[in-house]
């Protein structure tokens, strides 16, 4: 295989340990724990890993003999940087237990451990994949491992490979899910462990014991970089205005740090949003009031960020696509009505199906975002929130509304667009140092837990704001993150969401800021990672982190 000379540079990079897992590590038990939320039915649900301590790995003086171990990994969701760092961390810790152990990777997420399709991940195959960006190492997939029969299959390929232990990479949901199995099988004495792993550049999986999850550094470096260089091409083109949507599902952990890390014109908040009930007509002349604002000082030019999931916190948007959800769900009446109308007159009589106040929102929508709204449904027959071009609809509604101003005397500059989504550009960068370092730490704490008998905990690297050094590894009960939420109509056992906080010392630092940034162009100019040079390019971890470790 041809390889760039970064990944021949990079290939040799030793990615930096917390000192505790240096040499010989000894666990220390914490108190017993509690769910976050709703105990009893918790406790009920997970008798066998409900209540357990949250570990801590410290410096050892002996290194204890341990017996060769198979052990399985899984990587699950969407592309985070660092996910084969995760996996190095692993094979070199397993090894490091006794160099006997054998790691095993199930192919295209978790349908790989049903579907018993894997292969032995050697220190060969390996090679070519440290501090490399991708999951393409074993493939990922998004199969949610929810029933017992995918459990049951799962488990006769475990008990082929005699693997005493499985590690599953991947956000909130498959933590969930990787709890639930860690209790199926300690219930059924089954003999395999369970460890997670916490990934996904969204940064929605955080609380007290996890900072931050894996990618979201290297994903916002990327981001920001781009935006830094949209904002160096606005100021020197002085002619658009750039509309950026940026990926991270429903939290704006995202649009927030790329925020902090470029001080962009505009950054919307979708929490905020939800939490000030903002309409969409608010949004809209928010957006134009600054357009109109930096009009008048000659600047007809500007960046926005619009975070993906903001229509769905918009109130009368979400009330929009639940009611068109429900009359446009497959088979319905409606829905065969409407398939065989003429296009040109589907969306006229579909409002006159909704409620008023639904049916004033659909049509004050540009027709292309109302059409998206209609046609765009996932297997279930649900709009796709992340297919609408939230960013096109916002530009369109704020140059309509810059046009009533400019006939009332309330805007004379001129307001040219420019569109961009920033998602997948940035899921399989090579890591920065921070994701390679963390990830790293994050797989041979996993290696740590598994050796020494743990299951349902999810491995967990703390102090992440100090030098890798004193980093504090150890482990966390997943039962602990859970709370009950409602899930396709049933309460279930959940990982709780880390949304922006809006009482964070991250969001408080923006909304400080915001109106100097929105008027005055005080752009940052980020750069592309720095893999070499000083520590305080290289190593830098994201604002985020910092402001929350600060406060
Ligand atoms: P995970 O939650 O699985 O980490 O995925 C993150 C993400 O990148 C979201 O930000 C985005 O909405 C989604 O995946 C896109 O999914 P897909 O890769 O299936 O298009």
């Amino acid at each position: 295989m041809t390889i760039s000379a970064l990944q021949k540079a990079r290939a040799q990079y030793q990615p930096k340990l917390p000192k505790s897992l240096k040499g010989a590590v000894k666990l220390v038990d914490g108190a017993a724990t509690e769910s976050v939320a709703d105990q009893e039915e918790i406790k009920k649900l997970f008798p066998n890993t409900y209540g357990m301590p949250i570990v801590t790995l410290e410096e050892g003086s002996d290194a204890i003999e341990f017996p060769a171990m198979n052990v399985g990994v899984i990587l699950s969701g969407g592309q985070a940087p660092g996910g084969h760092n995760v996996i190095s961390g692993i094979f070199d810790g397993i090894k490091q237990l006794n160099a006997g152990s054998k790691l095993f990777g199930f192919l295209g997420g978790p349908g790989g451990l049903v579907d018993h399709k894997y292969i032995e991940i050697t220190a060969e195959y390996l090679e070519g994949y440290r501090n490399t960006g991708g999951f393409d190492i074993i493939g990922s997939g998004r199969t949610k491992l929810e029933e017992e029969a995918q459990f049951d299959k799962g488990l006769e390929i475990l008990k082929e490979l005699d693997i005493k232990a499985l590690v599953i990479i991947g956000g909130d949901d498959s933590n969930t899910n990787a709890c639930v199995l860690a209790e199926y099988y300690a219930a059924k004495d089954a003999g395999v462990q369970v460890i997670g792993c916490p990934k996904t550049i969204d940064g929605d999986l955080k609380n007290e014991m996890i900072e931050t999850s894996f990618g979201f550094d290297t994903a916002v470096k990327v981001y920001s970089e781009l935006i830094g260089n949209i904002q160096r091409d606005a100021n020197s083109a002085k002619k658009y205005w750039h509309f950026i949507k940026l990926m991270g599902r429903s939290a704006s952990h995202i649009g927030l740090e790329a925020a902090l890390q470029t001080q962009p014109n505009i950054t919307l908040i979708s929490e905020e949003v939800a939490e000030k009930k903002q309409t969409l007509e608010q949004i809209v002349d928010y957006m134009a009031g600054i357009v109109a604002k930096r009009a008048a000082n000659g600047d007809n030019f500007g960046v926005a960020l619009i975070p993906e999931g903001l229509i769905e916190f918009v109130p009368e948007m979400k009330k929009l696509i639940a009611e068109l959800n429900d009359l446009l769900a497959e088979g319905s009446d409606i829905e065969k009505e409407f398939k065989m109308m003429k296009k040109g007159h589907r969306l006229e009589w579909l409002a006159t199906q909704l409620t008023p106040e639904s049916a004033a929102v659909f049509k004050s929508l540009p027709s292309g975002i109302a059409n998206q709204l209609t046609l765009d449904r996932d297997p279930h027959g649900n709009v796709q929130v992340s297919l609408i071009e939230t960013e096109k609809l916002l530009g369109e509604m704020v140059k309509t509304r810059l046009a009533e101003m400019k006939e009332k005397g309330e805007f004379n500059g001129k307001f040219g667009t420019q569109y961009h989504f920033f998602g997948y550009e940035g899921r399989c960068a090579a890591p920065s140092n921070f994701d390679a370092d963390y990830c790293y730490s994050l797989g041979y704490t996993a290696s740590v837990l598994i050796g020494s008998g743990k299951t349902g905990y999810m491995s967990s690297v703390r102090n992440t704001t100090a030098a890798a050094d004193e980093w504090i590894a150890g482990g966390v009960p997943v039962t602990m993150m859970m709370n009950m939420e409602k899930r396709h109509g049933h309460m279930k056992p959940v990982i709780q969401k880390a949304l922006v906080e809006l009482d964070g010392a991250p969001y408080k630092y923006l909304v400080a800021n915001r109106d100097q940034w929105a008027v005055e162009t005080c752009y940052l100019y980020p750069g592309p990672i720095q893999y070499w040079g000083p520590t305080e390019v290289c190593d830098r971890t994201t604002v985020t982190l910092q402001l929350e470790q600060e406060g």
